[in-house]
């Protein structure tokens, strides 16, 4: 075997090592861990609010009775949390919870990605 090769399986492997071990963390999450991400129709934690489970990286759509109506947002430490605009693509990253997601992104999120484990300084995670 040559020596390319070898290191495109290893890296192949350790792809699949990440995803199998993101499986776990998933379940648990849903099996009654208290962490997880609210969103909430107005500013300062009001309104209707709708919770996402956090585990691993998740990307889902905002269901309907809050699309396009996200004013703030409840996170845990350790997750980052993006809302998306796909109208506009605006996209805002929230690290930590906000009593208001400001101006650029306020009743506009159709939809929200879910990072865990993010470094509060990375680029992208
Ligand atoms: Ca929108």
């Amino acid at each position: 075997m040559n020596t390319k090769l070898m290191k495109i399986m290893v890296s192949f492997v350790a792809v699949v090592l990440t995803f199998m071990s993101s499986i776990p963390s998933a379940i648990a999450a849903e099996a009654g861990s208290t962490l997880e991400v609210q969103l909430y129709e107005h500013s300062d934690f009001q309104g209707k609010s709708l919770p996402f489970y956090v585990g691993g990286v998740r990307s889902e759509p905002i269901s309907p009775q809050l699309i396009n109506q996200v004013s703030s947002l409840s996170v845990p430490s350790g997750v980052a949390v993006t809302l998306i605009d796909q109208e506009t693509g605006r996209r805002a990253t929230y690290r930590g919870s906000y009593s208001y997601v400001g101006d650029f992104m306020n009743d506009r999120a159709d939809s929200v990605e879910i990072v865990q484990d993010c470094s509060p300084d990375a680029e992208v995670c």
